[in-house]
């Protein structure tokens, strides 16, 4: 029988009635009612502690909410995931990045066929290369050594390497220099290149299609600039250029020996790719033993995603607080505060994440959605953050859900620095919960007038997730935690969480328009007045 628009189901309504009693509940007095809920509403699993009790829940909410991820299938939906479903089903693909770091003994198939060794052929691949990168044996066309490694690649062929090379640069290895190019702006590559010699430059070019306009641009330039520095000679493009792709004739035509390539496969989302071969930049920063611990990290969240029950599943809970902000309280963002310096891309690569995937208005069937779907998740590190927006999330007039992620040791202990940071991170929960009120603040001694502007209202939700230190185990299984915590709210959303039809349109107007800034003869155009007349300006001043 097919299911009821969300709205309509009875678990929704039952806790549409319940939020509008939770309306009335302040965090204050959730918690003087019940002393023990900061230690009762936690969760720890595989070494991420959370600490979900300042949310403006209870446990009938728990058990509600739970209801609602019950009648939406979603035991059913993450069983399809796993076996290889094609349920990415406007592209008819499976959506399998949990076999890109399952061990060699699973058996995962795709169409029949075991995806498993073929991904370890891959990564045995990638190790050997990112070895003799490393090792100094890959040497470039006059014979030197390899010193900057530059990654052309755009969104999900993009995000991913930045954020895993700047999380764990504590463990790459420094006598390397890792650049990242993406944006069609000429100014990303002439700045990457600016300093360094391209005898000692290796090129990894990832795209899965590999016709993506701003890799390939990038990517032509990148080799006009290495032919020119090493006197023309075409027979250089292969001790300099490598390619990260599922497409291996236009690798080829690109002029890229296909032995130098890393494949992956449809099934891989490219903002699910970060731990396949886009993941060849960071293997080579840090090694293949360091990068075999970020997949035993991701593994270990995948099974605690699939096999631990809703009450005690982080990335369930996650996901489930996420849409009770969103579908009930109007919440329409979510601010992600890694206490952490290395994380300062994690924020960034969490918008991809999240919003590609969940930001959708219609359901698997093609009716359009009876609820709010996606929220806007954004962030920086903090404390930085602290200096700049933190006052509207305090005092402003939205409700913004925070996720705190600290953690117990620093990889640079200097000082008392790390106890700063950290009282930072229990200090901004507890004031963004508890507040201050007005008789608080007058009991200080603040004049009358100044009172309502001193006041915090509190009641502004949060979560803590806390680990030990940031290793490359515990980032596989951060990101991991985010990816199920997606896919939870997509699953009861009932949305196709892993295309991105959204993007498309930009897409085709800009090659359109491309053709009317170049060319020579006044273009006929058939835009709005609004883009010809832009078109028209730009023309005559460029
Ligand atoms: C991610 C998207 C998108 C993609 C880029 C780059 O899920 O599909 O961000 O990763 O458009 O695509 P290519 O890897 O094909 O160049």
């Amino acid at each position: 029988m097919p299911l009821l628009p969300l709205n309509e189901r009875s678990s929704w309504k039952a806790l549409q009635t319940h939020a509008e009693k939770m309306k009335a509940h302040t965090l204050h007095g959730m918690f003087a009612a019940d002393p023990g809920r900061g230690e009762r509403l936690t969760v720890e699993a595989e070494g991420l502690f959370l600490d979900y009790s300042k949310n403006r829940v209870t446990d009938e909410t728990l058990k509600l909410l739970l209801g609602v991820a019950e009648e939406a299938g979603l035991h059913g939906k993450i069983e399809a995931m796993f076996r290889g479903d094609k349920i990415n089903i406007t592209e008819n693909r499976a959506v399998l990045h949990v076999a890109l770091r399952a061990p060699k003994t699973e058996k995962i198939a795709v169409d029949g066929e075991n995806v498993v060794p073929d991904v370890h052929a891959v990564l045995e691949k990638m190790a050997g290369f990112a070895d003799k990168v490393r090792s100094g044996a890959w040497k470039g066309h006059t014979g030197k050594r390899i010193r900057n490694v530059i990654n052309i690649g755009i969104g999900g062929s993009d995000l991913g390497p930045v954020m895993a090379y700047e999380a764990l640069k504590h463990y790459s290895q420094r006598d390397l220099s890792f650049r990242f190019v993406s944006n069609v702006d000429g100014t990303d590559f002439a700045e990457a290149v600016r300093d360094i010699n391209a005898d000692e430059t290796l090129f990894l070019v990832a795209s899965k299609t590999f016709t993506t306009q701003e890799t390939m641009t990038n990517a032509l330039s990148a080799r006009e600039w290495t032919l020119a520095g090493l006197g023309g000679d075409e027979s250089a493009v292969a001790k300099h250029f490598v390619a990260i792709s599922t497409n291996a004739k236009l690798v080829a035509q690109f002029g890229i020996d296909t032995a130098n390539m890393f494949g992956f496969w449809d099934w891989v989302g490219g903002r699910y790719s970060m731990d396949s071969a886009i993941g060849l930049s960071t293997m080579i920063a840090i090694g293949p033993e360091n990068f075999n611990a970020m997949l035993a990290g991701f593994h270990s969240m995948d099974v605690h995603f699939r096999t631990t029950p809703f009450e005690k599943n982080l990335p369930v809970l996650m996901g489930l607080l996420t849409l009770w902000y969103t579908d009930f309280f109007d919440a329409q963002t979510v601010a992600v505060l890694p206490y952490e310096q290395y994380l300062k891309r994690f924020p960034a690569y969490l918008q991809q994440l999240t919003m590609e995937s969940n930001g959708k208005h219609v359901t698997l069937d093609g009716t359009h959605v009876a609820t709010e779907t996606g929220p806007v998740y954004w962030g920086e590190p903090g404390t930085n953050g602290q200096h700049s927006f933190y006052q509207l999330i305090h005092q402003g007039t939205r409700l913004i859900p925070c996720d705190f992620i600290g953690f117990a040791k620093t990889l640079n202990p200097l000082g008392r620095h790390h106890d700063m940071l950290m009282a930072n991170v229990f200090a901004q929960a507890e004031a963004l919960a508890f507040g201050k009120t007005a008789e608080q603040v007058k009991a200080e001694g603040t004049p009358d007038w100044l009172v309502p502007h001193r006041v915090f209202e509190g009641n502004r939700p949060s979560n803590v997730i806390l680990a030990e230190v940031l290793t490359p185990e515990v980032l596989g299984k951060l990101v991991a935690l985010y990816e199920h915590s997606v896919f939870t709210q997509g699953a009861i959303w009932n949305i196709d969480s892993f295309d991105q039809w959204g993007v498309e349109l930009g897409k085709v107007l800009a090659s359109k328009i491309l053709g009317e800034l170049e060319s020579a003869a006044e273009p006929e155009m058939m835009h709005d007045s609004s883009t010809a007349s832009l078109i028209r300006r730009y023309r005559k001043s460029k």
